[in-house]
C-alpha cells in the first residue's frame, strides 16, 4: 500500500493504510501489461463478423436495395436489410427518450452515416469488402442541417413516418417562474444578453463501440458482450424489444477503453449483431471504426442558447433567463431521465443566490446523427454551467468588475444549504468562498492580473479566465428519476468468505475510472479489512445485482452509497455473530476498524476474519442469523449530490496567428469525502484535458448538403499532451450530508468546469480588441478573425 501526503492545502485524513487514501489502482497491473480484456479481444468458436453499410447522404428516400452480388461473395454468410427487420418487428427500436430509432433504413435515410444494411461474413475484411457489392438506389431529398431553420414552415419534415407529423418540433419545455423573472429583469439596473452556442462535439473514447452476440438456439439463451456503461438496463431493454425472456439474456461488459457517455445507449450495431447471430446460428462480432464512431454513434451538446442576466449596478446578480434551441438530430435518442427532456439543464442558475430564473428549451429534429449523450456531463449540466459562467463574465466586463470578485459577491452562503434554487433543485451542501479563495491563492491571482497589465501595455495578449461551477450528479432518487421507466437505484452484494476475504458485486460499470480500487476501499473502510482483500465484481448481469449503470458521475453517489450500506449491514451481522462467539450481549460490544471487542476489555474481541470463520463454522448462531457473513442492499439515494469547483485558466494568444496556448490551469474541486485522492486527481486531469479539446479544438460540423465534416481525427481534433499544461489541482472537502460516506461525484467535474474558464480566458485576452464573446472552439482561425477590423491594443 502506497500512501503519501497530498501536496495541497486542505488535506483531509488521507494517510490511513486501510480504507480511504492514495492507494495504487488494483486494475493497473493488467492494463499496463497489455492484459486487459477488451471487447475486440473476444474470439468465440465459429464467430462471424458483421459490417454496416451506411448512407452516403443525409436525407433521401430509399428506392431499392439489391444484395445479390454481396451474397455471391464466397465469404459472405448473410446480408440483412431493413425489410428483413420489418418482418422480425425489429426495424425500429425505442430510444432512451421515448422516441424510436431506425435500426436499418426502411423508408428514408435521415442522416449521413445512417445504417442501411448489415453484412455477416467469415472475416472482418470480407464483410467490409462486401459492403461495396450492395447496390442501393436513393432519391435524394433536401437536407435540414441548421437547427435554426428546423421550425420554418418550408422545412422538410424529417420524421414523416410518424402519423400526423407536420413539423420538426420534438418538445417544448420550460422551468422557473416566467412572470417573476420578467418582473426582476424589468426593474434591474443592468441586463446583459448573449447568444451562446455549445457546439456539437463527440466523446470519442479511445475504444470505439462494439458487440459480440452469441445466441444459443437450443436453450434460447443470448450472451451479449458489449461495450456498455449500463449492462442491466440494456438487458431489460433487449428483453422488451427482442422478446427474449430476460432471464435468458446475459450481458457482459468487459474492460472498456473509455465511455464518456458514448457507451450508454443501445446502437443499431448491437441489435444487428444479435439479429446476425440468431439468423446465422453463429456468434457475430461487430466493432465500429473511428469514422463510424464519430459520425453515427451519438454526439453531445448542440445547444443554441440565448442567455440573459440581470443585476444591480453594484454587481448583485438577480436573475438568469435563457431560451434554448436543442438540436437532437434525426431521432430523439438523448440520454436523460424520463421526466427531464432537457436533462439537468435547469441547474443553469449556477452557484449564485438568485431572485428568479426562467428557461425554455425547444428540441428539434435535423438531418444529423442522433444521440445527445451526457458526454462527461450529468445530462446537460455542462451546457448549463457554460451558459451561466459566460454570462457572469460578460456582466463583469459590463460592470467593470473583476470576474472573481463578482462571483464571490454572489455565491450562495454556507448557511443557506441545503439550498433550494429557483428551478426546483435542493443543493445538498456547499461552501463556495473557500474554494474560490483557494484557487485564487494557488494561482497567485493578483500577481497574474499585474502581469497581464504589464503585458497589455506591451501589446501582448494574456488572458485570465475564471469559472465556478455546481454540478448535480448521482441520479437519483427513484421517485424523481427513471430511464425508460427503470428507477435509478443501484444494488450491492457483499460476501465475506470464511477466511475473511471479501467480494463485492456492484451494478455500475467502470470504463477506466478505477472502480475495482475505490469500491474495494469503501468496503475496506467500513469493515477494516485491507482493500487488496476485497474483489470487485461488475460488468456481468449474471454475476451482479440490478442497477442502472455508470454515467452522470452516479457510481459513487449511488452505488458507492449501496456498497457502504451493505458493508455496514455485514458489520452489524458480524456484531451478532461475534457476541455469540464471545458469549456476551451485542450491546456490550464496541467496533474499531476491523474488529468487535468487549467494551471495557479491548483484549477480548473478534476480527472480521475470525467472525467470518465463525459464521461458516460450528458456532451456535443467534436466532434468525444465517451461517454466512453476506448481505445485499438496493440503495435509493434521497437526493443528488452537488459537487463544485473553482477554476482559473491563464492563456497566451499569439497576435499573429490567433493560436491559444493554455499556460496554466488551476482547478480546485470539492467532491465531499475523498475515497482515493490519486484517482480523483486523475479524473480531474482527464476532464481538464477534455475541456481544452472542447474549448479550443473540437467540433462536429456539417456542410449544406448534410455531409459530416468531423468524421475522422484529421478533422475532429482531440487534445494530446502537447496542448495541455501541467495541471495544478487543489481541493476543499464539504461532505454530502445525505450520502452514507459523504462522497459526491467527481468524474465529470473538470469537463464541466473547464470550458468556460478557458473561453473566459481567451475573451479576456482579446478584451483590448473589444471582443466580449466568442463561440467554441476558439481555433486559431476564429481567434484571428475575432481580432480583425478591431482596434489594436495601445
Ligand atoms: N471517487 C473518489 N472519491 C469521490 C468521488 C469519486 O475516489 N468523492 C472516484 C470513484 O470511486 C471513481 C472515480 O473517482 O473511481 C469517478 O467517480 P464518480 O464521480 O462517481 O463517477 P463514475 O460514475 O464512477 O464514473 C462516470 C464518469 C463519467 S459519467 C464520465 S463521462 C467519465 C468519468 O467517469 N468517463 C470516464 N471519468 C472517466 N474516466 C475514465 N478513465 N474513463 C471514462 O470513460 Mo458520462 O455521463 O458517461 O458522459
Amino acid at each position: 500500500v502506497i500512501h503519501e501526503r497530498p501536496s495541497n492545502p486542505g488535506a483531509g485524513d488521507e494517510d490511513r493504510p486501510i480504507g480511504f487514501g492514495r492507494i495504487q489502482r488494483k486494475e493497473d497491473p493488467r492494463f499496463v501489461r497489455g492484459k486487459g480484456h477488451y471487447l475486440d479481444d473476444i474470439v468465440l468458436p465459429g464467430m462471424l463478423h458483421g459490417a454496416i453499410l451506411r448512407a452516403p447522404v443525409a436525407h433521401a428516400r430509399l428506392v431499392s436495395i439489391d444484395t445479390t452480388n454481396a451474397l455471391a461473395h464466397p465469404k459472405v454468410v448473410t446480408v440483412i436489410t431493413g425489410k428483413d427487420l420489418l418482418g422480425l418487428k425489429l426495424a425500429w427500436a425505442p430510444t432512451l427518450s421515448a422516441d424510436v430509432q431506425a435500426v436499418l433504413v426502411t423508408d428514408k435515410v435521415r442522416f449521413q452515416g445512417q445504417e442501411v444494411a448489415f453484412v455477416v461474413a467469415e472475416d472482418r475484411y470480407a464483410a467490409r469488402d462486401a459492403l461495396e457489392l450492395i447496390d442501393v438506389e436513393y432519391d435524394v431529398l433536401p437536407p435540414l442541417v441548421d437547427a435554426r431553420k428546423a421550425l420554418d414552415p418550408d422545412a422538410p419534415v424529417i420524421r414523416d413516418e410518424i402519423e400526423g407529423r407536420t413539423d420538426n418540433r420534438i418538445f417544448d419545455w420550460e422551468i422557473g417562474d416566467k412572470a417573476e423573472t420578467e418582473a426582476v429583469f424589468a426593474s434591474a439596473d443592468v441586463v446583459v444578453s448573449q447568444e451562446i452556442v455549445y457546439p456539437r462535439v463527440h466523446p470519442a473514447p479511445m475504444e470505439t463501440c462494439g458487440a459480440v452476440a452469441d445466441y444459443e438456439p437450443v436453450e434460447g439463451r443470448l450472451t451479449l458482450y458489449e461495450t456498455t456503461q449500463a449492462p442491466h438496463a440494456h438487458r431489460t431493454l433487449y428483453a422488451i424489444v427482442a422478446g427474449i425472456p430476460e432471464h435468458k439474456i446475459r450481458i457482459v461488459s468487459p474492460d472498456i477503453g473509455g465511455g464518456f457517455g458514448n457507451k450508454v445507449g443501445i446502437y443499431p450495431g448491437y441489435i444487428l449483431a444479435v439479429v446476425g447471430s440468431i439468423v446465422t446460428g453463429h456468434p457475430v462480432k461487430w466493432v465500429e471504426d473511428r469514422s463510424e464512431n464519430l459520425m453515427s454513434t451519438s454526439f453531445a451538446r448542440d445547444y443554441i442558447m440565448q442567455g440573459e442576466i440581470a443585476a444591480t449596478k453594484e454587481g448583485k446578480i438577480l436573475a438568469v433567463r435563457t431560451n434554448v434551441l436543442a438540436d437532437h438530430g434525426a431521432f430523439n435518442a438523448t440520454a436523460q431521465p424520463t421526466k427531464n427532456p432537457a436533462g439537468f439543464f435547469s441547474i443553469f442558475t449556477g452557484s449564485y443566490d438568485l431572485k428568479a430564473a426562467y428557461c425554455t428549451v425547444t428540441g428539434v429534429y435535423t438531418n444529423k446523427a442522433p444521440g445527445g449523450v451526457a458526454y462527461a456531463c450529468s445530462f446537460r449540466v455542462t451546457e448549463a454551467v457554460y451558459l451561466v459562467e459566460r454570462l457572469v463574465d460578460i456582466l463583469a466586463r459590463k460592470l467593470e468588475m473583476d470576474p472573481a470578485e463578482l462571483r464571490l459577491k454572489n455565491f450562495i452562503k454556507p448557511e443557506q444549504f441545503p439550498y433550494a434554487n429557483k428551478t426546483g433543485w435542493i443543493y445538498d451542501s456547499g461552501n463556495y468562498e473557500p474554494a474560490m479563495r483557494l484557487s485564487m491563492q494557488l494561482a497567485g491571482y493578483d500577481e497574474l492580473r499585474r502581469e497581464q497589465k504589464e503585458k497589455r501595455a506591451r501589446g501582448e495578449l494574456m488572458g485570465i479566465g475564471v469559472s465556478f461551477f455546481t454540478e448535480t450528479v448521482g441520479a437519483g432518487p427513484r421517485k424523481h428519476f427513471d430511464i425508460v421507466g427503470l428507477g435509478m437505484a443501484d444494488g450491492a452484494e457483499l460476501r465475506v468468505h470464511p477466511t475473511g476475504k471479501a467480494v463485492v458485486r456492484i451494478s455500475v460499470q467502470t470504463q477506466g475510472q478505477g472502480h475495482e480500487t475505490t469500491f474495494a476501499q469503501i468496503v475496506a473502510e467500513e469493515l477494516g479489512i485491507a482493500p487488496e482483500n476485497v474483489d470487485v465484481v461488475h460488468g456481468d448481469t449474471d454475476q451482479t445485482p440490478f442497477g442502472l449503470g455508470t454515467y452522470g458521475s452516479r457510481s459513487t453517489p449511488v452505488s458507492g452509497g449501496a456498497v457502504a450500506l451493505v458493508a455496514r449491514k455485514v458489520r452489524e451481522k458480524a456484531k451478532l455473530i461475534a457476541a455469540a462467539m464471545l458469549e456476551t450481549r451485542p450491546e456490550d460490544l464496541e467496533w474499531e476498524k476491523g474488529r468487535w471487542f468487549v467494551k471495557g476489555d479491548p483484549s477480548v474481541g473478534k476480527t472480521i476474519a475470525e467472525i467470518a470463520m465463525g459464521a461458516h463454522g460450528t458456532v451456535a448462531l443467534p436466532e434468525g442469523i444465517d451461517g454466512n457473513l453476506d448481505a445485499e442492499v438496493t440503495y435509493d439515494p434521497p437526493n443528488l449530490t452537488f459537487p463544485f469547483g473553482a477554476y482559473i485558466c491563464v492563456v497566451d494568444v499569439d497576435p499573429g496567428t490567433g493560436h491559444v496556448k493554455v499556460r496554466r490551469f488551476i482547478a480546485v474541486d470539492d467532491c465531499g469525502t475523498r475515497i482515493n485522492p490519486m484517482i480523483i486527481e486523475g479524473q480531474v486531469h482527464g476532464g481538464l484535458t477534455d475541456g481544452v479539446g472542447m474549448a479550443l479544438m473540437e467540433i462536429i460540423e456539417f456542410d449544406e448538403a448534410g455531409n459530416c465534416l468531423g468524421g475522422s481525427f484529421m478533422d475532429y481534433l482531440i487534445p494530446t499532451a502537447m496542448e495541455v499544461p501541467d495541471w495544478e489541482t487543489g481541493f476543499t472537502v464539504t461532505p454530502s450530508p445525505h450520502h452514507p460516506i459523504g462522497a459526491k461525484g467527481i468524474g465529470e467535474s473538470a469537463t464541466v468546469g473547464s470550458p468556460p474558464a478557458i473561453v473566459n480566458a481567451v475573451v479576456d485576452a482579446l478584451a483590448p480588441f473589444g471582443v466580449t464573446h466568442m463561440d467554441m472552439p476558439c481555433t486559431p482561425a476564429r481567434v484571428w478573425a475575432a481580432m480583425q477590423g478591431r482596434a489594436r491594443p495601445p
